[in-house]
This record gives C-alpha cells, sequence and structure tokens, in this order.
C-alpha cells in the first residue's frame, strides 16, 4: 500500500478559529449565535483531530516495535469531563482560548456544557481513570478496556432533603464525541448454550464445543487517552454490545414477533447501564452477562491481535500482562484458559502456564459484602464452558492445597473456589489465575495477607505486594486549580507536572511572605469558587472566610457520614446554649450518592439535609455553622471541591476504607485532613508529618479487638455532649414534621452491632474538630500548614503508582512516539 503523505495539522490560532469555522458550519450545520453544545462539539472535534494523529503515531510506534503489552481491565473508567484536560496535555489551552475569543466564546463557559462521563461509582472507576492517564504520561503502552454503558452513574436530585435517582443518559442522542467507532474490530460473545465433548481423531485429544449458545455482537468504541506533551496517545476500548441478528428471523417468521424482539433487547441490554453499587456485588444475571461480556470481547481482542504479527504462543506471556481492577473481570482468568485450550488447541499446562504469567489481580475492599460470588447454577447456565473450566482450575488447585497441607480438610474447604453455598468465589479465582496480588494502601495490603487472604498468603506469599494508590496531578491540580498551578509554574518551574517530587521545593517558600499572600490568595479564590457553586445548586449563601470542612464520597456506613453529623449536632448544641468562646466560622460541606437500594445510606443523606434546613435556618446560628449538601457529587464537581477546600475529613472505622483517594486530592491542593488511621491516611500522616494531622479515633487493630465486645451505652452514659446530642437526635429535633423518620439511625448508634462503631469514636473526634478549629484561628500557622500538605504530596501521584505497577508487575518497556 502507498503511504498518503499527510501534513501534520497546525495548532496556530487562525488553523483552529478556522477549523472549529469549519466543523461548525459544514460538519455540524449551525453558526455561532447562542452558546450550546454545537460549539462544545466543534471544539471537542478539532481537539480530536490533533489527538488522532498522535494517536496514529503511536498505535504505529507499538505496532513496529511490538513492546510488551499491558491491559488494564476494568467494569468502570470514572472519567469525567476531558476538554480541559486533554487541552493541557496537548499544550495548546492558550491557542484555543485565543481562537474563541476572537469568535466571541469564552473557553470557561464552552467547557462547562461538557456532560461528564460518569462510568464508574467512585474511587475503584475514577481510580482506572487516573492509571491510563499517567500510563500516557510515562509513555507506557497500556490499553484500558471497558464497558460502554449507555446509562452511567445515576444524577442525584436532592427533593425534602431525599435522595432520588435520575438516569444519566449521557450520551444524549447523539454519541459520545471524543469516542471513534471500531466495527472492524467486533467480536462475538457467546452465553447459554451447552458443552459437547468430542475426541480428536488424530491426536486422541479430548476437545470440548460450546454449542448452541446465544450470540451477542460486541462493538468497540475507542477514546483517546493522551499523554502530557509527548505526543502518545493510548486507547481505552470500551465495547457496546448489540444483537448478532436484527431479530431472530425463525422466531419472526413463525410470528413470535415478541419474543424476536425480546431477545434483541436482551442482548442490547447488556451494556445499557453501570450497576450503581459500590461496595455490594448485585448478584444480578446481568451483572454476571456484563462482567463476561467485558472480559470475552477484550481477550479475544487482544488474542486476535496477536495473531496478526506472531504465529504461535511460545512468547505470549513474555509479552502481554493484564491487570484486573478488582473481582469485578476475574472471569478472564477461565476465559483466557478456554480461548487458548479450546480455540487454539494449547494443551491444559500450556495454556495455565500463560494464564499465571500474564494475570495480575488487585483487590479495592476488605468489606465482606462487596466480596463477589456468583452462584454455580447461575454459571452453568449462563456460562457452561468458563464454569467448567472453573470446576477444573479449582480441582487442580485444591490438589496443590492438599500437598502442602496434607489431611488438612477445613483449609481445603476454606480455600475452595467453589465454596459450600454453591457460589464460585471469584477473589479466590482471581488469586489463584494470577501471579500478583495487591491491595492498594500499605495497611489494606497488611490486612490482606493477616485476614481475608491468610491462607493464601501462606500458601504464595510471593503473589502479594502493595501499590499505594493515587491520583493523576494534571487532572486535580493543573487542570482543576489553575490559580495554584500558575503559582507553582512560576515558583518552581513547570516539570512538577509531570515530575510531583519537585513539589518538595515549596518547603523553601514557607518563609516567603509574598509567596504565602499568593497562596492564601488563590484558596481565597477557589473557596469563593467553591461558594458560587453553593449558590447555584442550593441556593446557600455561605462565607468564604470560615472554614470550609468537607466530606463527600459515597454514602457509606462505614466511611461515617454519621459521626461528622453528630459533630455538626454538637456544634449546633454550642451555639444554642451561647458555649461560643474564639469561635471558629464553620462550613460543613457534603456530597455523594448512596446505593439507590441502600436504605440506610439514603437514610443519613436526609438526616444532613433536615440538619442543614434547621441549622441554616436559625437566626442565633448565623455564620457560625452552614450545613451544605451539595447534589449530584461528581468528577466535574470535585474539580470545584477540591481545591476550595481546608480541611478534608477522612474518618471511617479503621480497617474499612481500603485506601481513598479523595483524601490525596484534598492534600494535594493544600487541605488540611482529620482522619482516622484508615486506608492512605496512614501514609498521608506519615507524609506530611505527625504534628501536621488531626489524628483521631480507634486503630485498625483496637477496632478488631472491641468487635463483640462494643458497648455503645457506655460512651454515651460517660460523655455529656453525646448525651446532649442523642437527646436532641431522640426528641425529634431534626425531624419535627415527619415523626420518626431517624429512628433506624437512632437504633443503628446505639445498637451492640454497630460494626462502624460510631460512638466510640465521638469525643476523640469532637476534641480533634476542636484542635482543629483552634489551628484555623492561627491564620499564619494553618497557611504553613497547607503548603505543607501541598509540599509532601508527590508520592500521592499516579505517576508513582504506574511506575510501581510497571517496576514490580508489568515491567512493561517505555516506548517514546516519534
Ligand atoms: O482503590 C480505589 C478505591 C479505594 O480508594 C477505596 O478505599 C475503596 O473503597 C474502593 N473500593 C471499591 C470497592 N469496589 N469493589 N469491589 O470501590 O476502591
Amino acid at each position: 500500500q502507498k503511504a498518503v503523505a499527510t501534513k501534520e495539522i497546525m495548532s496556530d490560532v487562525d488553523t483552529l478559529e478556522r477549523d472549529f469555522m469549519h466543523y461548525l458550519r459544514y460538519h455540524l450545520g449551525r453558526e455561532l449565535t447562542s452558546k450550546d453544545e454545537y460549539q462544545l462539539t466543534a471544539l471537542i472535534y478539532i481537539v480530536r483531530d490533533r489527538l488522532v494523529e498522535n494517536w496514529k503515531k503511536t498505535w504505529d510506534s507499538y505496532q513496529s516495535q511490538s513492546p510488551k503489552r499491558g491491559y488494564y481491565l476494568s467494569m468502570e473508567f470514572l472519567i469525567g469531563r476531558s476538554l480541559r484536560n486533554n487541552l493541557l496535555n496537548l499544550g495548546i489551552e492558550g491557542e484555543i482560548g485565543e481562537a474563541l475569543e476572537k469568535l466571541g466564546l469564552e473557553l470557561e463557559e464552552v467547557e462547562q456544557l461538557e456532560i461528564d462521563a460518569g462510568l464508574g461509582n467512585g474511587g475503584l472507576g475514577r481510580l482506572a481513570a487516573c492509571f491510563i492517564d499517567s500510563c500516557a504520561t510515562l509513555q507506557l503502552p497500556v490499553m484500558g478496556y471497558g464497558l460502554r454503558y449507555e446509562y452511567g452513574m445515576f444524577r442525584q436530585i436532592i427533593k425534602d432533603g431525599f435522595q432520588i435517582e435520575e438516569p444519566d443518559h449521557w450520551l444524549g442522542f447523539g454519541a459520545y464525541p471524543w469516542e471513534l467507532k471500531r466495527s472492524e474490530y467486533t467480536r462475538i460473545v457467546k452465553f447459554g448454550g451447552y458443552c459437547r465433548s468430542y475426541v480428536n481423531p488424530k491426536t486422541g485429544l479430548l476437545i470440548v464445543h460450546w454449542e448452541d449458545a446465544e450470540e451477542v455482537l460486541a462493538m468497540p468504541f475507542d477514546v483517546p487517552i493522551p499523554g502530557y506533551k509527548n505526543k502518545t496517545v493510548n486507547t481505552l476500548r470500551l465495547w457496546d454490545a448489540s444483537a448478532a441478528e436484527d431479530f431472530k428471523l425463525t422466531e419472526f417468521n413463525q410470528g413470535s414477533y415478541f419474543e424476536a424482539v425480546a431477545a434483541k433487547n436482551e442482548a442490547e441490554n447488556i451494556t445499557m447501564v453501570l450497576y450503581p453499587n459500590d461496595s455490594s456485588e448485585s448478584g444480578k444475571e446481568l451483572r454476571l452477562r456484563q462482567q463476561y461480556f467485558l472480559v470475552s470481547a477484550s481477550l479475544q481482542d487482544i488474542v486476535a491481535n496477536w495473531e496478526r504479527h506472531n504465529d504461535s504462543y511460545d512468547n505470549f506471556a513474555e509479552r502481554n500482562v493484564f491487570q484486573l481492577n478488582d473481582t469485578h473481570p476475574s472471569l478472564a482468568v477461565a476465559e483466557l484458559m478456554r480461548i487458548l485450550v479450546d480455540e487454539k488447541r494449547l494443551s491444559w499446562d500450556e495454556a495455565w502456564a500463560i494464564v499465571t504469567t500474564t494475570m495480575a489481580y488487585t483487590n479495592h475492599t476488605l468489606l465482606p459484602e462487596a466480596l463477589e460470588t456468583w452462584p454455580a447454577a447461575l454459571m452453568n447456565r449462563l456460562l457452561p464452558r468458563p464454569m467448567q473450566i472453573i470446576e477444573e482450575i479449582n480441582r487442580r488447585f485444591l490438589a496443590q492445597v492438599a500437598m502442602k497441607w496434607p489431611g488438612d480438610i477445613d483449609r481445603q474447604r476454606r480455600m475452595s473456589i467453589l465454596g459450600g453455598q454453591g457460589e464460585v468465589r471469584m477473589a479466590y479465582l482471581a488469586i489463584a489465575g494470577s501471579f500478583s496480588v495487591n491491595g492498594v494502601a500499605a495497611l489494606h495490603s497488611q490486612l490482606l495477607k493477616e485476614g481475608l487472604f491468610n491462607d493464601f498468603y501462606q500458601l504464595w506469599p510471593h503473589k502479594f505486594n502493595n501499590k499505594t494508590n493515587g491520583v493523576t496531578q494534571r487532572r486535580w491540580m493543573a487542570a482543576a486549580n489553575p490559580g495554584l498551578r500558575q503559582l507553582l509554574d512560576k515558583t518552581i518551574g513547570e516539570s512538577w507536572v509531570t515530575d510531583l517530587s519537585q513539589l518538595s521545593k515549596l518547603e523553601k517558600q514557607l518563609t516567603n511572605k509574598a509567596f504565602r499572600k499568593k497562596w492564601d490568595d488563590i484558596k481565597l479564590q477557589n473557596k469563593q469558587r467553591l461558594a458560587e457553586l453553593i449558590k447555584r445548586e442550593v441556593n446557600i449563601k455561605v462565607d468564604p472566610n470560615s472554614m470550609f470542612d468537607v466530606q463527600v464520597k459515597r454514602i457509606h456506613e462505614y466511611k461515617r457520614q454519621l459521626l461528622n453529623a453528630l459533630h455538626i449536632i454538637h456544634l449546633y448544641n454550642r451555639i444554642k446554649r451561647g458555649d461560643t468562646d474564639n469561635w471558629t466560622n464553620r462550613v460543613m460541606i457534603f456530597g455523594g450518592k448512596a446505593a439507590p437500594g441502600y436504605d440506610m445510606a439514603k437514610l443519613v443523606i436526609k438526616l444532613i439535609n433536615n440538619i442543614a434546613k434547621v441549622v441554616n435556618n436559625d437566626p442565633d446560628v448565623g455564620d457560625k455553622l452552614k450545613v451544605v449538601f451539595i447534589p449530584n457529587y461528581s468528577v466535574s464537581s470535585m474539580e470545584v471541591i477540591a481545591p476550595g477546600t481546608d480541611l478534608s475529613e477522612q474518618i471511617s472505622t479503621a480497617g474499612k476504607e481500603a485506601s481513598g483517594t479523595g483524601n490525596m486530592k484534598f492534600m494535594m491542593n493544600g487541605a488540611l485532613t482529620i482522619g482516622t488511621l484508615d486506608g492512605a491516611n496512614v501514609e498521608i500522616r506519615e507524609a506530611v508529618g505527625e504534628e501536621n494531622f488531626f489524628l483521631f479515633g480507634l486503630t485498625a487493630d483496637q477496632a478488631l479487638a472491641k468487635a463483640g465486645r462494643y458497648n455503645p451505652q457506655d460512651y454515651i452514659d460517660n460523655d455529656h455532649d453525646l448525651q446532649a446530642v442523642m437527646r436532641l437526635l431522640e426528641v425529634g429535633h431534626f425531624n419535627q414534621h415527619e415523626p420518626g423518620i431517624f429512628n433506624d439511625i437512632i437504633a443503628s448508634l446505639k445498637t451492640h452491632h454497630d460494626q462502624w462503631m460510631v460512638l466510640a469514636d465521638f469525643r476523640s473526634y469532637v476534641d480533634m474538630q476542636a484542635k482543629a478549629a483552634d489551628a484555623y484561628q492561627d491564620k499564619e500557622h494553618w497557611t504553613t500548614l497547607s503548603i505543607l500538605n501541598t509540599a509532601r504530596s508527590s508520592v500521592f501521584s499516579t505517576d508513582r503508582t504506574m511506575e510501581q505497577y510497571n517496576d514490580e508487575i508489568w515491567k512493561l518497556p517505555k516506548i517514546a512516539v516519534k
């Protein structure tokens, strides 16, 4: 084929202006009348053109150099908006801004029109998005594989204080303007049917056919993931499901019109909606279909690409590595076996050697309710061949356990991939099939080894390792906090954007008055920006000079928004009784979604909103205390919230939060943390210095030791403040026209079975909050602590996290795209 030479697209202001008008006028058929989403689309198209150019170069480099490749398999990629980030990475924000200005438009305004790609629930999905950003910047040949849900994370509306869920039809009537449809790589995924075994007459070996299965098409849509000013553009490939035939013609012709249409719908339903649970498994058949659809389509894709350039599987394991984002894609272990054994005719042992040297598994939770299992009966019906393979994996695995611990039947029962209730334990499948098992913060990885996976750790200690999470500073500092970015660029140069260790140079500025003044000014501006968001969203006016005390994250009992609420009631009580000497004005800010079926979490939202109503409307309170629940917490709202925060609330029961990543975003943006010794808080405290962190509460060991002996009434009996708080709750002060509505919350606080031990930490939390309030009054000291937080946050960059995954697990070369 003759190569067609193309000229590199220019990105000067005039060309950008011309290209923008070209797309708006000729592609979209619109004019520059009012600002609308067509302008945004035209803008995205001109940016995408410039990405496509580098995308092609990246692809060519990977094809010509055939490096070892990494694949990040994840059911969630919580991308958010992409425009600002992509402009930053291309380095053309200035030019685009000018081009738009010439047309009478403002970049900031157009940017606000972009809808978040909310293809994830929270931490786990956002982590995946940060990871692929860092991989592109580090020039690592890593591709993301996920699902293109038609409906992303639900939109949260607050009505009368209650959470209402609305569907998030983020694709609108069109497509996602960043994506490219790649129909030529369509794959077929099977469900149902049965297995039939044959003996191959030539070899005498047994061959299994998966027959009479329903076939669903997997259509890939590629999203470009650019590195920072380095020409690398990696790919996030998202699968969309559609029926293999329009209708089942036989059924249609037999008059079964509805059955024919239903079959088509069933296929298309697979990628219809993201499951909105972040910490509990849903157990639904459709979810299992989604999981298998992702791994089957992705592995077929990778294998097909392999076969384009290789004629055997001898080197496959040296040149490919898969990272499983939690157990959600852990069927990959069985599916790769199926492809290699059934389709490529490798022996079981050859295939197993490949699987167990290419799969790596990351665990993201210790909560038992989030550990996935699937009923064997469902697996047999939906995935008969993968299930057979899992049974065989388990048979061989248990033989290994028996060799190591002869006669220890109890251990075999504990470790079996197939549980006693007829369930498949997905974490055990992932561990058995992987060469690496990691947790996401030091404490979490330790607890995995000591507790949840202890048997497996004893069997395979070499598999276990820690990779503390991170966040990308490009989105969470450079893009989200332009004021800070400018100050950093001027003070320490621009290299921090790709080398966050540069931030430590800020410590030299601690005594620089002019720098400190600028630091404070930026924080104040960011707080003003957050105050505007609050005014816009909930029509509450807050004073940016108050301390902005923020807890935004999924609403879950273990994260203890309730403890925060109790503290607010305590502050309110103090105001009402006039105990306000040396008072620090505070704005208590919440945000987060509750899983739609999680009643207690939804009730906590209602309680916070009811407290807000009472507190915000009480003239005795005024600016001393404001309570705000920001609806529909999302990536783009966090981009405003994190830079405007003074105090970051990380108050989960110790031992329950695997890592947390919001904690890192706050720290990078100069917030101080009040927190327990949980997840990555432990490492945040180490990094910033013990004396600069507001620590409270039980340790994980203490919490564990207390379990079974916890008596909340003891804490109430011994604490007047807590008694007063409980009294206000019990007399219905915050639900005067809704009698009894919070009874379940009160009961949950007072039961011996409260796993989250909220009352056990009340006293130390309130005392530490008082110290934080005092600290805030010493403005100079607070500024020092704020600068120190940013200066010492570099270890929480996903650039560091990805380097560690690469050095210790993936071992991929870095490929410079020319
Ligand atoms: O690792 C990312 C993120 C952690 O920061 C959070 O601490 C953890 O709760 C979250 N885990 C989940 C659980 N999902 N599952 N299974 O979202 O992961």
